[in-house]
This record gives structure tokens, C-alpha cells and sequence, in this order.
């Protein structure tokens, strides 16, 4: 049993679905990520996965994340939540797999937010799944909101909120690039990548870091970056790395150096 503070871990939607199709899983990499996850051997792990291809079209095609103002709009939110659970499904299915005890915990069941800021959010749930030694495993959903009806949380705002309640050692992100790049790495071969930024570099650079190459209602790489300053502001250590590669993830989660970007309040 784990009282030691948590390591959180985002898969980013990018890495482990082709965000350019839609319902398009890479289980490969979800079953290699599962593998690097039950070898890092660690009892202090969360877990959070994005959208990808699964939540943010549906979540666009009903406008969930303008909130509530047609009633047409409720199938949409059950639907994008429904479908949230489907791409957890695999990721929970190649967990357990794996040997990992990974428990699943819906935000739409115990988040409320304020203007898509996290308001409510009982963390005693979480203090105890991991107190027994589970890992839990949390990702982006459509919630409710005291002001907007209703609105999507990304996995990203959900690492930083949690980071900061539970006051964890680090945070890693596996995303499908190398860390973070000046330019897109995808479409520009002269992008440099950045070994290592403070809060203030990151802050001057945010206008740079790009937005997404398929659908994404919670702003692609620029808006996941913002909704973590609040944690790297706390001084929680953030490296982001590439989760398509084999053993960064791994090597991450231990601490061990990496290809990525490392991200330091000072
Ligand atoms: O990919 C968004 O989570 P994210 C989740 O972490 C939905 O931004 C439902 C689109």
C-alpha cells in the first residue's frame, strides 16, 4: 500500500489514436505503453488519457464544450461519454492484462465545473483506491458545469488539478512527438526541439506550440499546455515525451533521462 506522493501519467489522445480518423485506436502502442507501465513497478502511478479520435469529434459535433443550449445536445453528451469509456475500455483492457490493477474512475461521475474549471472534485476517492495499491486510471469527459450545464474536461486540466491537490512528484506526458518543438516536427523538418524550459520560457514560447492535426475541441498541443502552467506554477516537475517510442514512457516514470522536453518552474 502507496502513501508516497503520486506520479501522474497523461497518454496523450495523440499517441494512442490516429487523430485524423475517427474511432482509430493504436492498440499496439496502448498494449507497448501497458508493458512500459507494469515494468516501471510503481504503487504511487495515476493515470489520465486524452480524447484523440474517440471524444473530440463527438464532443464537436454536438458543441458539448460551449455547454448546454439545445436539448439535442444531451444525447451528444452521453454519446461522447460513451465513447470516452469505449477507448478507456481498451486501455483498460491492456492494463489489466499487463498485470497492472488499474481501476477506472469516470470524471463525468465526480467532477462538477465552474465555467469549465474544475470546482468539485472529492480527491479522498482517489487517496484510498491508491492507499490499497490500485492505480487509477481517469481520462478527458464531458462533465457537468454549475454555469455552463455542461462542458468538456481535458485529461490535461484534470493532471495539473490533481497534481496540485495530491502535491505529486512529477508528471509525465506521452504525446506523438519528442517533447516540444519550436515548430511542427510532423510537417517541418528544421523544428528544434526543447531540451529544457523554465515557466517563464515555456509562458513566451506558448504562442508558438501548435494546435492539433485532427479534430480537438480542448485546443491541441497550445491549450494542453495551458491548462498545466497552474502545476508547473506549484512546482511540480513536468516531462513531456514521446509515448510512440519504445521505453521513453518507462524511463520517464523512473525517472531516468529521456528524448523530450523537461519543464521546471525556475
Ligand atoms: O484529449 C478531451 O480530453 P483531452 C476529452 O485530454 C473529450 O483534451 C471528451 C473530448
Amino acid at each position: 500500500m502507496s502513501e508516497a506522493k503520486p506520479i501522474i501519467l497523461k497518454i496523450g489522445g495523440s499517441a494512442i489514436t490516429d487523430k485524423t480518423a475517427e474511432l482509430a485506436a493504436k492498440t499496439e502502442i496502448i498494449n507497448r505503453l501497458a508493458d512500459e507501465i507494469k515494468r516501471a513497478d510503481l504503487d504511487n502511478l495515476i493515470i489520465v488519457h486524452g480524447g484523440g479520435s474517440f471524444g473530440h469529434p463527438a464532443a464537436q459535433r454536438y458543441g458539448i464544450k460551449d455547454g448546454y443550449k439545445d436539448p439535442s445536445q444531451k444525447i451528444g453528451f452521453a454519446e461522447t461519454h460513451h465513447i470516452m469509456t469505449m477507448l478507456n475500455g481498451l486501455v483498460m483492457d491492456a492494463l489489466i492484462l499487463h498485470e497492472v490493477p488499474a481501476l477506472s474512475v469516470a470524471p463525468s461521475g465526480c467532477v462538477v465545473t465552474e465555467n469549465g474549471k474544475i470546482k468539485l472534485f472529492d480527491e479522498n476517492m482517489l487517496k484510498r483506491i491508491m492507499k490499497m495499491g490500485f492505480t487509477p486510471v481517469l481520462y478527458g469527459d464531458v462533465v457537468f458545469d454549475e454555469k455552463m450545464g455542461f462542458t468538456v474536461l481535458s485529461g490535461d486540466q484534470l493532471v495539473a488539478y490533481l497534481a496540485i491537490k495530491l502535491k505529486a512528484e512529477k508528471i509525465v506526458i506521452g504525446v506523438d512527438t519528442d517533447g516540444l518543438y519550436d515548430a511542427d516536427p510532423k510537417t517541418n523538418p528544421d523544428a528544434k526541439p526543447y531540451k529544457r524550459l523554465t515557466l517563464e520560457e515555456l509562458k513566451k514560447i506558448q504562442g508558438k506550440l501548435g494546435k492539433s492535426a485532427g479534430t480537438d475541441v480542448t485546443g491541441g498541443m497550445a491549450g494542453k499546455i495551458a491548462e498545466l502552467i497552474p502545476a508547473i506554477e506549484q512546482g511540480v516537475h513536468v516531462t513531456i515525451t514521446g509515448a510512440t517510442k519504445s521505453l521513453s514512457i518507462n524511463r520517464a516514470l523512473l525517472g531516468k533521462d529521456v528524448l523530450g522536453t523537461e519543464i521546471e518552474k525556475a
